[in-house]
């Protein structure tokens, strides 16, 4: 908590904001559609911000943003990537990005990912709406005898407002495995068994992390590659890219929407 503290007081002071109001976490995919959301009025690069790192994966930028919600004076905190559990630096790691912006005043979060589906009905590119996660990860970012209830932690307000922009959006339960390899085919199918829609490697925790600081949460994935399994191909982390930047436009005007409505 206390490097979030000074994250955020450095960001105050880099972005000449006193405080932002909603949080942007832009994951695999989702870099273009990050670019429309709004003005950039400060960028800070994440090596000058206490407890941050560079970018681990291409397709991800190593720097934070101030950007205008259109012209209501409002701010959005746009983090250009995520440290991932796989990257071994910790949980605490893992959830700076969060702990920094409930530090810098936000209210809420939207935690982007890339993810693949079970749903051979969910083609690479498609957004689908987070309405609840396994978290197979065997860990937690809450230190303590702390006992946070999760029950609707992927706010329902937001989701339905995702929906009134986008009313084509499905929704899905995010399963969160600690890579950094893909599952296997039968992993898939044990995720499928469990009540799972997407498979991925992030979000989870933050999520957690973010109930535990009083956020609201919006997460959305997109499903990038079919599951290992549910289609006859490997995957690899270039075709994921490319999905991405062919959503781009349709998760672009999304999370512009969203966040110029909440
Ligand atoms: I992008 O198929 C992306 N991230 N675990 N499985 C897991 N993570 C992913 C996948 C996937 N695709």
């Amino acid at each position: 908590m206390e490097v979030a503290r000074a994250a955020a007081a450095v960001i105050a002071e880099r972005t000449g904001a006193d405080h932002h109001d909603v949080a942007l976490v832009l994951g695999t995919g989702w870099k273009e559609a990050g670019t429309l959301l709004g003005e950039t009025l400060a960028e800070i690069d994440n090596t000058d911000v206490p407890g941050f790192h560079g970018a681990a994966l291409s397709g991800h930028t190593s720097s934070m943003r101030s950007v205008a919600i259109g012209d209501t004076g409002k701010r959005a905190l746009v983090y250009g990537t995520r440290s991932h559990y796989y990257e071994g630096r910790g949980v605490r790691s893992v959830v700076q990005g969060v702990r920094t912006a409930a530090a810098a005043g936000c209210s809420a979060i939207v935690l982007t990912n890339g993810c693949g589906g079970l749903n051979p009905e969910w083609a690479p590119g498609t957004p689908v709406l987070i309405s609840d996660h396994i978290n197979l990860t065997a860990t937690s970012p809450i230190e303590g005898a702390n006992f946070v209830d999760l029950t609707d932690l992927y706010s329902p307000r937001l989701r339905q407002l995702a929906r009134e922009v986008d009313g084509s959006l499905e929704e899905g339960v995010y399963v969160q495995f600690r890579g950094p390899h893909y599952e296997t085919p039968a992993e898939v199918r044990m995720a499928m068994a469990i009540g799972g829609d997407l498979v991925g490697m992030s979000t989870s925790l933050e999520a957690i992390a973010a109930r535990q600081s009083g956020l609201e949460v919006l997460g959305i994935s997109l499903v990038t590659n079919p599951a290992a399994g549910i289609s006859a191909t490997p995957l690899n982390h270039e075709e994921v890219v490319e999905a991405g930047k062919a959503a781009s436009a349709r998760c672009g005007a999304l999370l512009a929407q969203v966040v110029g409505r909440l």
